[in-house]
């Protein structure tokens, strides 16, 4: 039997990516804002909806460029939450800041807005929430809290590719909120001050390892394209000590081509977690990811939180009985951030109660366009228990 994989990348066909390349071969300009690279941005300005976009070498150095952007205070506290893959977290470390954990939301997972108020002091100096497996903060309420304090706002939007959010009449996204007509859609970018995407290969858009940072600020993401290259302005003009964080021409070809493909591939996405949804709704003690009303989803991941109680078995139980019908579900994200090694000794795991429980029960189950209908029977009937 194949081994099933939590995903898998999806790619062009040899002979479109050749297709693509074949110029590069002939104008031998490999990196530096190429060719490929500019018509890539361009084209995710569109697709994406956003004013200023520049790409990046990974969805990482997007969040520590652009915290390099930002100008903040050196030393000061930035909230984010620890229910995220530790990139989020090491940048704002990296970069100097202290990290402030705000506890999760426990249906999304994402940061609890009724709690991040209490967490402002007049060291905090920005907010950096994360949309994880792909579930939209409540920005409208992060967005007035941070004008009520004068704070920036930074997601961490490495999960969001293509989403988009709806809005109500007068332009608020309405996410995160019961009912209510969405009058227009924006694309995830849009939120907050500045957005970091990570287009990885095991995300539902990849460059193979790339990423962006999206900002309605123009000004601010031309100067994102000083900052990937060293601070250079021109050869003798140097502003920043900032590093080389720019995408090349092979990883931009790949990125035109899976854009390409990208709505049918999320379509097929789509197909997988309704599946899912079907088959495992009824499970007892098996909780599944919210269909989040407002969003329109990229079904970036498909997470399900095992209740031991209910279940009767724990998560670690599961994810070993999977392994052995040879079936790789990941623990996206435990251990949580505060409980890595790197971070234990300096931060309590259980002043984010929620987060700590959550990260303890959930099981990333394989979500990818090509997952065949029999492959996914053999996730669903482990977890159903009929295998
Ligand atoms: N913020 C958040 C919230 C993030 O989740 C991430 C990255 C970042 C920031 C930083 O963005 P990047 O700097 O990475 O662009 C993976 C990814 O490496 C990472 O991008 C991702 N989040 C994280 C959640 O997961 P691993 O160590 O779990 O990946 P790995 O190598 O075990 O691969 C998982 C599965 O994917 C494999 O079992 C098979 C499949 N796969 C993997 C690779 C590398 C493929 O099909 N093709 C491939 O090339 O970290």
């Amino acid at each position: 039997m194949d081994k099933i994989l939590v995903t898998r990348s999806s790619m062009p066909s040899l002979e479109e990516y050749t297709k693509e390349i074949a110029p590069v071969f002939e104008n031998h300009w490999l990196t530096n804002a190429g060719m490929k690279h500019e018509e890539l941005t361009e084209k995710l300005k569109e697709y994406m909806g956003v004013k200023g976009l520049s790409l990046v070498v990974n969805g990482h150095e997007a969040l520590e460029i652009a915290l390099q952007d930002m100008d903040l205070p050196a030393g000061g506290e930035i909230i984010t939450t620890p229910y995220t893959f530790h990139s989020t977290t090491h940048a704002i470390v990296r970069s100097g800041f202290k990290p402030v954990f705000c506890d999760i939301d426990p249906v999304t997972c994402t940061m609890d807005v009724d709690q991040l108020e209490s967490l402002i002091t007049d060291k905090t100096v920005a907010i950096v929430p994360v949309h994880v497996y792909g579930n939209v903060c409540n920005d409208a309420v992060i967005r007035d809290i941070a004008k009520r304090h004068g704070l920036k706002v930074m997601y961490d939007a490495a999960h969001t590719f293509g989403e988009k959010v709806g809005c109500d009449a007068s332009g608020r996204p309405l996410v995160g909120r019961k009912g209510g007509e969405d009058a227009s859609w924006v694309g995830v970018g849009t939120l907050g001050d500045v957005s970091c995407f990570s287009f990885h290969a095991t995300k539902v858009f990849h460059t193979i390892e790339g990423g962006a940072v999206c900002s309605a600020d123009t000004a601010f993401t031309d100067r994102i394209a000083i900052l990937r290259d060293f601070g250079i302005v021109d050869a003798e003009l140097v502003t920043d000590i900032a590093p080389n964080a720019k995408m090349n021409e092979f990883a931009a070809a790949m990125g035109l081509c899976n854009l390409r493909h990208l709505d049918g591939e999320i379509e097929k996405r789509r197909l997988v977690a309704e599946r899912y949804r079907e088959a495992l709704a009824d499970v007892e003690g098996i909780r599944l990811n919210p269909v989040q009303e407002h969003v329109q989803s990229n079904y970036a991941y498909f997470p399900i939180f095992v209740e031991e109680d209910k279940y009767g078995e724990s998560r670690d139980g599961l994810f070993e009985r999977l392994m052995k019908h040879d079936i790789y579900a990941r623990k996206y994200f435990y251990p949580m951030v505060t409980e890595l090694q790197c971070y234990k000794s300096d931060y309590d795991a259980d002043a984010t109660p929620v987060a700590k429980r959550l990260s303890y029960e959930v099981l990333t189950i394989p979500m990818y366009a090509e997952l065949s209908p029999e492959d996914q029977d053999r996730v669903i009937s482990v977890i159903r228990r009929e295998a």
